[in-house]
């Protein structure tokens, strides 16, 4: 299709030309959304075919696929971005140069529901804390939408037309273009590098997640985290979540005269530390932050600890697997960055310490240019066994040793998972690798050896109940 031909004749009615640039998951629910709402509507997408063509709206007649389209783009009236689209794409860049306004899906969203929202984001626990807020407003008998980032597109919730509360996880790509989003709770609940390539720096990336604050009711803020803190203002209610005993009203931890780590609300202690199928410090961050939120969105304390109690985490988020000769399995296939193992090898390696236990890691894949050195503190601290497989494996290794490995810290280099389950029988089979815990975390993409982490953790599951049947 001649793009110019095709495009030039078109005539803005009412509100004008709504262009969706991107034909993925998001770029489809926009589509139908606007073309139910009578709208004129175009597509664009950089795929000659994309697969989500066929399911379009049939009165969406201009469809220009193989290129994102400078000419349609400056015809618009808005253009509604996907979030795996960069601003700085030329056509989308010129544009913005001509004051076309740029939204994303999330701002169609937050215009349309007439319901309070929760809105999520940080680098890392997304998807658990989003979840988990999720299950304990429907535990409340609460009429809840869950979407967003996590995969189901916000629009998409609205066709609940009796839902009483949206739960959204927000990535900082869809946050970037969304104003005013006035969520009832909103949330950062952790930074770390990601998605740099994108955001050009620390402060271009915390900028588009700042976002989530503008027009917020009410906020929940970590205290670790002092970038997020002075950004939030003053008189709005919050309450706050973090790793030391907590003020009146905030979450935290209390350290008992037995040494027990309770999870606690003030003075008052919720539960204690063990009680929690998610382990590791960084879940005991994730289950305070559903916490607050959840309090802040008016879920009873007593109903959202029944649910916390029955929360068993995520898939491939440091998920416990199984215990094969007394050690234990976990799969957290979904730490692909470097802020994410580090919480993995932390939250884990502080459980089996006090039982002289360590670790062994599994770490590798496509290392995104990150600098793994950052992990070898923790590493000589929890882990007395480190096998490297994937492509970066080699590079990975040299970082560590560059940033020093204790002489106690063994380092395997392996290639495949089958070649780590077969060094993983040799080494447990002596005492003096003192591991207690397999944990795979490998800070690092998947797609040299796996079709998405997703896969890698299963493989990795179903080695681990072959090692158990004893068939491997
Ligand atoms: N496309 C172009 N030009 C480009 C890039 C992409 O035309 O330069 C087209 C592709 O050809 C494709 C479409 O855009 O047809 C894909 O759009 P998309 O990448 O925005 O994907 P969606 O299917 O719309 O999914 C998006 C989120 N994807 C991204 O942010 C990359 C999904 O998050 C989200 O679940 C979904 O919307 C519903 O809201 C995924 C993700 O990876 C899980 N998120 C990142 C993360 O978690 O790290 C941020
Ligand atoms: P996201 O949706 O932000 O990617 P997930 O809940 O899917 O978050 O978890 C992604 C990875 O981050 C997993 O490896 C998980 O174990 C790890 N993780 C979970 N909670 C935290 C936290 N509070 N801090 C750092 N890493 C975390």
């Amino acid at each position: 299709m001649n793009a110019v031909a095709t495009t030039k004749n078109l005539l803005h009615k009412g509100s004008g030309l709504q262009v969706v640039v991107g034909l993925g998951q998001s770029g489809l629910s926009v589509a139908h959304y606007l073309a139910d709402q009578g709208y004129q509507v175009a597509v664009t997408d950089a795929q000659a075919a994309p697969t989500l063509a066929d399911q379009l709206p049939e009165t969406i007649e201009v469809r220009q696929f193989g290129a994102v389209d400078r000419e349609l783009l400056q015809q618009a009236a808005r253009i509604i971005i996907s979030p795996g689209i960069s601003l700085d794409t030329e056509a989308v860049a010129a544009a913005r140069r001509a004051h076309i306004p740029v939204v994303s899906d999330i701002q169609l969203f937050c215009e349309a529901c007439t319901v309070p929202i929760v809105a999520i984001t940080g680098s890392n626990a997304k998807s658990t804390v989003t979840t988990l807020v999720g299950q304990m407003a429907v535990d409340a008998g609460i009429n809840v939408g869950v979407g967003g980032n996590i995969g189901v597109p916000a629009l998409n919730l609205l066709s609940n037309t009796d839902m009483a509360l949206a739960v959204l996880e927000l990535s900082s790509f869809q946050l970037e273009t969304v104003t005013n989003l006035s969520a009832q709770v909103a949330t950062v609940l952790n930074m770390s590098p990601d998605h740099l390539d994108r955001h050009g720096d620390m402060l271009g990336y915390h900028q588009a997640k700042h976002r989530i604050f503008q027009g917020a009711k009410s906020v929940v803020i970590s205290r670790e985290d002092a970038l997020t803190r002075p950004l939030v203002a003053d008189n709005l209610p919050r309450i706050s979540t973090g790793i030391h005993a907590p003020d009146k009203g905030h979450y935290g931890l209390i350290t008992a005269p037995d040494g027990q780590i309770h999870l606690a609300r003030g003075t008052e202690r919720l539960l204690p530390a063990d009680e929690l199928l998610i382990k590791g410090r960084h879940n005991l961050l994730n289950a305070q932050a559903a916490l607050a939120i959840g309090e802040l969105a008016g879920i009873p304390l007593e109903s959202m600890m029944t649910t916390l109690r029955h929360f068993s985490g995520l898939a491939h988020r440091c998920q416990y697997i199984a215990q094969v000769a007394d050690i234990d399995y976990f799969n957290d296939s979904k730490g692909t960055n470097i802020g994410s193992t580090m919480a993995a090898i932390e939250g884990l390696g502080a459980v089996y310490a006090p039982k002289d236990g360590k670790l062994l890691l599994i770490l590798g894949g496509q290392g995104k240019a990150q600098q793994f050195s950052e992990l070898s503190p923790l590493i000589n601290k929890y882990v007395s066994q480190v096998l490297f497989i994937g492509e970066d494996a080699a590079l990975i290794e040299k970082d560590l040793r560059a940033a020093g490995i204790n002489d106690d810290v063994a380092l395997h280099q392996c290639q495949t998972l089958a070649g780590a389950f077969e060094c993983i029988q040799q080494v447990t089979l002596s005492s003096l690798s003192q591991v207690q815990a397999v944990l795979l975390s490998p800070a690092c993409a998947s797609f040299d050896q796996f079709k998405g982490y997703a896969d890698r953790g299963e493989q990795f599951v179903q080695r681990v109940h072959a090692l158990d049947e004893g068939t491997i």
